[in-house]
């Protein structure tokens, strides 16, 4: 036991990289949601990860953007905290892409943190860039940090240098009894985790400007006596006309919402769930912090 490392490992990057993907790859079960489009993850959450030599704490956080909503200024905010206190930083970067103004952003908060926290930087995606375009892809990223990182190319989808990600973590993590319970996966509530799910299946199934005005209350969560799971939630738009988009002609795209939903909550807790939607507007509520607050999303001045 004496041998035994844990550590936290902040996960930063700019939307879209692929940061809960990873979290949820590494852990070999789904506990964040993702999604093909930017600014998925709204809140931190921890997955934990524990072996018999180790317990890696992940951090996983909101992408960070130039906001355009109050709601963007907390995605940030929640990014820039997870930050502080943890035993590694794991810059993510998507590796099919060049370095955008966001990623040099970070770069530069992340000079500015403590030199003595190990950094990460891992090139996700790696499946989408032929092999001799690598190297030169991570040194484009490497030029805008000024403190050293360890560099890795990993695909999260196609399980490519995970096991090498997560000896490298280990190793930078610092000697010490582990901090959860082994068989802890998140500190998220499955309820709060079934909200996001139906957020997630909201931005898969919805195309453009409605997915990000999406907001998920779980009203309703009960355990039936044949333990089957009974979930009532509202899915909160910003305008009357994207109640109609979210519901669609006949009521067609809330009933795909609420199978893929009900689909990925079932996996996650491994029983039947019983899933009932509905739409409500909640005018502006992204530049409204009051609103804001009641789904949990709270901004410190
Ligand atoms: N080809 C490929 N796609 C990936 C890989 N990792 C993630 N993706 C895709 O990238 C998209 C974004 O993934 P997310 O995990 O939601 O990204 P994120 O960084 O958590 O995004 P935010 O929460 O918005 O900050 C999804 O469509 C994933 O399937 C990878 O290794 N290869
Ligand atoms: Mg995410």
């Amino acid at each position: 036991m004496n041998e035994f490392r844990s550590g936290f490992v902040a996960i930063i990057g700019r939307p879209n990289v692929g940061k809960s993907t990873l979290v949820n790859a590494l852990l070999g079960q789904k506990i964040a949601a993702v999604s093909p489009k930017p600014q998925t993850t709204r809140k931190r959450q921890l997955g934990i990860l524990t072996t018999e030599l180790a317990q890696l704490v992940f951090v996983d956080t909101p992408g960070m953007h130039n906001p355009r909503h109050k709601l963007g200024r907390f995605l940030n905010q929640e990014a820039e905290e997870s930050l502080e206190g943890v035993d590694v930083i794991l810059w993510l970067v998507d590796a099919s892409a060049r370095p955008t103004d966001e990623d040099k952003q970070i770069a530069s908060l992340l000079n500015r943190t403590p030199r003595r926290t190990p950094l990460v930087l891992a090139a996700n995606k790696m499946d989408l860039v032929p092999a001799e375009a690598l190297t030169a892809r991570l040194e484009a990223y490497q030029a805008s940090l000024k403190k050293e990182a360890q560099v890795i190319s990993i695909s999260a989808t196609q399980n490519q240098n995970l096991d090498q990600l997560l000896e490298l973590l280990v190793s930078l993590s610092p000697m010490r009894p582990p901090e959860f319970d082994e068989e802890q996966v998140t500190d998220s509530y499955e309820r709060d985790i079934a909200a996001d799910l139906i957020r997630e299946a909201c931005l898969q199934q919805l195309r453009e400007e409605v997915p990000h005005g999406v907001g998920v209350r779980v009203d309703e969560f009960t355990e039936r006596e044949n333990g089957m799971l009974y979930i009532a939630a509202t899915i909160f738009v910003e305008r009357n006309s994207q109640k109609g988009i979210v519901i669609g002609e006949g009521g067609k795209m809330l009933k795909a919402i609420g199978s893929a939903a009900r689909k990925e909550i079932e996996e996650m807790g491994g029983r039947k769930v019983f899933l009932e939607l509905r739409v409500k507007v909640l005018k502006d509520w992204r530049n409204d912090e009051s609103a804001m607050k009641r789904f949990g999303y709270k901004i410190k001045k």
